[in-house]
């Protein structure tokens, strides 16, 4: 069944009346196999993505409300990073509640304080805005459960989540649930959509249980490029009609590995399109160049690892110069070894969980 965006409008009148409410959430940071770059509209990709979600990068977020006696036209909020006040962060989020809005019209009637924290470092050039997003769409999920308790959706709460996470961040869609996200609609597959990420329908081979993901800091601060202009960039890149329709099969091929457990077909597959990616922001206009030296030093000890070793080991990038290192966890003591003998960059470990 594939909803709408009127789906997600709630329709109950019935609200509980809370003074003050504390609400926690966590939500993993996760990383695209098949990459979203490119949207149009209200946060809608331009292709299908597919990622594994993580297990270890993660945020954690807390929400002290206060129920106000006149709810206020926009939400009245603060957020809250390791304990230290963000207002560089608010604009943000304030346009995510401008967004959400429509969807979730009680949380105008609080004052939100968030008091949020990653697993990862502070600026260690993690996205946090997946992990983070997703948590505060989490938060207000359960709220909606306390204020409207007899409301039963149609639809897996979970979807809803996904919806609002994507108004925030569009990779935030994909922060759900484990260990595979598929946002984005493709025609060959009946229950995906634009509008929020579904778990695919299958289960993924052994070969990738527990999948490692040891992401080597090469830059640590803030991204070069803002996300939202890298979509932009998209819009009218020359190289645009083709990428689609290659994000389209690649989702379709990646399903496919992942299932029959074809590593070596999900290595071609996986590095294609992390330099894929790469080549499409060096060719828009303006380009850029994300990878650093130590990115392509990195990429060539990976494959050297490969070939001479034979042990299948292969990497993914994101809009930046960051390495996340893919192997299964029976070669986990090789490769890690080879990652700490060779690299004099922080490392996070991180695995895919079921
Ligand atoms: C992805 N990235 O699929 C791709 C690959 C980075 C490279 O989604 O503007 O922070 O908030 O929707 O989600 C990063 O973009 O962008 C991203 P917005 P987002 O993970």
């Amino acid at each position: 069944m594939q909803l709408t965006e009127k789906d997600f409008k709630i329709n109950n009148n019935t609200i509980q009346a809370i003074e003050n409410m504390e609400i926690s959430a966590t939500a993993p940071s996760n990383i695209a196999l098949i990459k979203y770059w490119g949207k149009h509209g209200l946060q809608l990709p331009m292709n299908p993505s597919l990622s594994f979600t993580l297990n270890q990068s993660k945020t954690i977020t807390k929400a002290k409300l206060t129920a106000l006696k006149t709810p206020g036209k926009k939400v009245i909020f603060t957020f809250y990073l390791n304990d230290q006040h963000q207002p560089d962060f608010e604009p943000k989020i304030a346009a995510f509640f401008d967004k959400i809005q429509p969807y979730v019209p009680f949380i105008n009637r609080f004052e939100w304080r968030f008091y949020s924290q990653n697993s990862f470092p502070h600026s260690s050039g993690i996205a946090s805005s997946a992990s983070g997003f997703a948590a505060l769409a989490k938060i207000i999920m359960s709220l909606e459960k306390e204020l409207f308790p007899n409301y039963q959706p149609a639809y897996e709460p979970a979807l809803k989540t996904s919806f609002l996470a994507r108004l925030g961040s569009g990779s935030a869609a994909r922060s759900i649930t484990h260990p595979v996200m598929i946002w984005g609609q493709h025609p060959k597959l009946s229950n995906t959509s634009d509008l929020y990420a579904v778990k695919p329908n299958f289960k993924i081979h052994p070969v990738f249980h527990h999948f490692k993901d040891s992401i080597v800091l090469v830059e640590k601060g803030q991204k070069k490029v803002s996300s939202s202009v890298g979509h932009q960039l998209m819009a009218d890149h020359p190289f645009k009609t083709i990428r689609k329709q290659q994000a389209f099969d690649r989702t379709l091929k990646m399903m496919q590995y992942l299932q029959t457990g074809d590593i070596d077909n999900f290595i071609k597959l996986t590095e294609a399109e992390a330099l894929g990616l790469h080549a499409l922001m060096m060719t828009s206009d303006p380009n850029y160049i994300l990878m650093q030296p130590d990115t392509l030093k990195i990429i060539h000890l990976i494959r050297n690892l490969r070939s001479k070793m034979n042990l299948p080991v292969c990497f993914t990038l994101d809009a930046g110069a960051n390495v996340h290192v893919l192997y299964p966890e029976d070669i986990q003591k090789e490769v890690q070894q080879m990652l700490f003998e060779n690299l004099p960059f922080e490392i996070i470990h991180d695995y895919i969980s079921q």
